[in-house]
């Protein structure tokens, strides 16, 4: 049978594509750096210029479709998933390793009907990295099949993290906290790519074995969680139960048992959620 879905994830590999050059060109030129909700919650205008060209094609392509964007929000936009077609999109995920020129930077867009996420696509840009995800059908890197690690014993793994743009004393109490529990289980390590898309894109590719992060947004994880899950991975919220993608909380794993593991050592706490009226 057809794939109702195929003719919309071929656009949004294409059109990642595109604005992946659009990025990598900016990093040639002077970055003018501006801020949204706090002095390191950084954008640039390439920020935006991306998202206006993804939503552009896709509205020319699919007029009837809807949106949720990372730079759309922060103008006023609404913030809420519903039963449509919705292109949930961040148009650089890594914006403060893009100013920097840290070399992980991600366009990342994910597809939800009835509040299902289809298809997950991540551009690693500047690696060339093309990660794409349907539901039922696997997830792949450059075309390669991806399959999470197969390591079940927490102390013998990498757990990716992120200490996030809140600077909030008690939110970075909770978030050292948590990382001194998971440090001293104790991991082989811990890392950070600087980008939620691109770490879950490790989970999937069996680099590292788990990742979790608070003060995440829905833009941010919405393609990675469709990538893990269909590498073989678990996704779960940071109390443990089911993930909800609005919440901005999430545990992404190789394994039931690691993120189990990982749940007990986070000291969680509950920021606004992206759908809060
Ligand atoms: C960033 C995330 C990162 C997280 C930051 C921020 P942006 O996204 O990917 O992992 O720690 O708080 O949300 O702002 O670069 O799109």
């Amino acid at each position: 049978m057809a794939d109702l879905w195929q003719d919309a994830m071929d656009h949004a590999v294409a059109i990642a594509r595109r604005a992946g050059e659009v990025v990598r060109e900016a990093l040639q030129d002077d970055r003018k750096v501006m801020t949204k909700s706090s002095s390191v919650d950084l954008v640039t205008q390439t920020d935006q210029k991306v998202e206006q060209l993804i939503i552009q094609s896709v509205k020319y392509k699919f007029p009837t479709h809807s949106f949720i964007g990372e730079e759309s929000v922060a103008a006023g936009e609404p913030c809420v998933l519903t039963d449509r077609p919705t292109w949930i999109i961040d148009p650089i995920d890594g914006t403060t390793n893009f100013v920097h020129a840290f070399p992980f930077v991600a366009i990342s867009i994910g597809f939800s009907v009835n509040k299902q996420i289809e298809f997950g696509v991540i551009y690693s840009c500047l690696e060339d990295k093309m990660y794409t995800a349907r539901r039922g059908k696997g997830a792949f890197c450059n075309g390669e099949p991806l399959q999470v690690s197969d390591r079940e014993d927490i102390k013998q793994s990498i757990i990716a993290t992120e200490f996030g743009s809140s600077r909030d004393p008690e939110a970075v109490e909770k978030i050292f906290s948590s990382l001194r529990n998971v440090l001293c289980i104790p991991v082989h390590g811990v890392r950070g790519a600087g980008t939620a898309a691109i770490n879950m894109c490790h989970v999937a590719s069996g680099c590292v074995e788990a990742y979790y992060e608070i003060g995440i947004h829905v833009w941010d994880v919405a393609a990675g969680s469709l990538v893990v899950s269909e590498a073989g991975g678990v996704l779960m919220d940071v109390e443990g139960g089911a993930v909800d993608l609005m919440s901005r909380r999430i545990v992404a794993a190789n394994s039931r048992t690691i993120a189990e593991r990982i749940v007990k050592q986070i000291d969680s706490f509950s920021p606004l959620r992206d759908d809060a009226p």
